[in-house]
Parts: C-alpha cells; sequence; structure tokens
C-alpha cells in the first residue's frame, strides 16, 4: 500500500516534466500564436524590433509589441544594455543624461560617492559600456571630462585634485561629489534616437571599487524624445 502511494507521488512530479512544460515556462503574450506544437522556429521577428520571437518569450517579452513596457525604450534596447524590458521604470530616469545631435550641445551629469575612508585616496573612473548594435561609438565618444568638486563634511578630506578626480586622505563617513561632462561635438548625427550605458567608479587607491554610479547617455535629434523616436534600429538578423 505504501509503495503504491509512492508509485502516485513520483508520477505527479514526473508528469509535468515528461511534457515538457513545467509550471515556470515562461508563456507568449495573449494574441501571439504558437502553432500547433508550440514550437517558435529561431529567426522570427514579428514585431521587427531586433529581438527574436523565441527570444521575446523565453525573457517574457511580447513579441507583438517592440516596447513590451511602453516606457518607450525599445525591447532589443533595453535587454541589449543590461535594462528591465517589463519594468517602465527601467531605465531610471534619474540616470538620464541627454546630449541633442548638435555640434554645440553639451551635458553635466553630477555623481555622489558615499564612503567610509580611513586615510586612503578616492579616485574617480569613467567606464563607457560597450554594446551591441551602438552604431561604432559609446559614451567614450562623447566623453568630455570628469572632475572632483567638493565634500561633506568639507573637513573629512585632506585635499581635492579636480583633475585626477581625486579625495586625498579622507576620514569617516564622507560624501564625495563629481561632475562629469559630455558634448555632441564632431559626431556623425544619425537622425534617429540612440542611448549609451555607462559607469562612473569610486575606487580605493588600492583599486578597490566602493561606489558605483550607473548613467544612460540619451543623444537626441532635435524635436525627438525617446518615447516619440524614432529609434536607430538594430542592424542584421535578430537575435
Ligand atoms: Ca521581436
Ligand atoms: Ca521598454
Amino acid at each position: 500500500m505504501r509503495r503504491a502511494a509512492w508509485l502516485i507521488v513520483l508520477l505527479a512530479l514526473a508528469l509535468p516534466l515528461a511534457s515538457g512544460c513545467p509550471a515556470s515556462k515562461p508563456s507568449p503574450a495573449p494574441g501571439y500564436d504558437l502553432g500547433p506544437d508550440g514550437y517558435i522556429p529561431p529567426g522570427v521577428d514579428t514585431d521587427a524590433d531586433g529581438l527574436c520571437d523565441n527570444t521575446e518569450v523565453a525573457l517574457g517579452l511580447d513579441p507583438l509589441l517592440p516596447d513590451t513596457d511602453a516606457d518607450g525604450y525599445p525591447d532589443w534596447f533595453e535587454i541589449t544594455a543590461g535594462y528591465q524590458g517589463r519594468v517602465p521604470s527601467s531605465p531610471n530616469r534619474d540616470e538620464l543624461v541627454v546630449l541633442s545631435e548638435t555640434a554645440d550641445s553639451t551635458a553635466m551629469t553630477s555623481i555622489v560617492a558615499s564612503v567610509r575612508g580611513a586615510g586612503e585616496t578616492f579616485s574617480g573612473a569613467f567606464d563607457a559600456q560597450i554594446i551591441r548594435d551602438a552604431y561604432g561609438v559609446n559614451a567614450g565618444n562623447f566623453f568630455v571630462s570628469a572632475s572632483a568638486l567638493g565634500a561633506e563634511p568639507p573637513a573629512n578630506v585632506a585635499r581635492i585634485d579636480a583633475a585626477s578626480r581625486s579625495f586625498e586622505n579622507v576620514r569617516g563617513r564622507t560624501l564625495l561629489f563629481s561632475d562629469v561632462h559630455f558634448a555632441f561635438g564632431t559626431q556623425t548625427a544619425l537622425g534617429c534616437v540612440r542611448a549609451y550605458p555607462l559607469r562612473y567608479y569610486t575606487k580605493t587607491d588600492t583599486g578597490r571599487t566602493v561606489a558605483i554610479a550607473r548613467r544612460l547617455l540619451l543623444v537626441l535629434p532635435a524635436g525627438t524624445t525617446p518615447a516619440t523616436g524614432p529609434w536607430c534600429a538594430p542592424t542584421g538578423p535578430c537575435w
């Protein structure tokens, strides 16, 4: 009797696996036709956003909508740049830095790093992320300079060297303020919306990272927004 009960339990556990449909398998959005056998062929991009249907279903995105969460940022961009295509607040709007596609356009973002010092020197480091379909450039192409500006409380820092982005002999819990500047300069205008993720690291003199500020540099033609677009489209076959 006990053996029969165990057999029933084992069968109940094995059946969903045998059918290939564990409870956690992502389902396509309502209205998407999986076909009679539930198979999504590779290389098909129904909404023509650069992400293949099978990728979108696997990530829980809508293969019929180029912008699943309707936040103005296309699915392909959010996935490529490490954001969440189903969360409208991602990318975080506080992280945006906006540059126009004109030679005289400049932009600045403020960085605040909270550190606890024991006499170390803390320095800032700019890092442009390289993403797919970035049209041959990244945030580094628009980077002009970064400077160490000030500290709070000021007495916790012995010396600030703006040009080398460093705060020397920091003692105690301290806020370190820096600025990062960008310019469109001589870059080529593409006439479409694009965006480049970047990081600003705060490191100790031994190279240990103590704070990371994340930013997204938006490059916009005149009169456009991420929501209105048009976005620069990804190239090549879907992935
Ligand atoms: Ca797609
Ligand atoms: Ca989106």
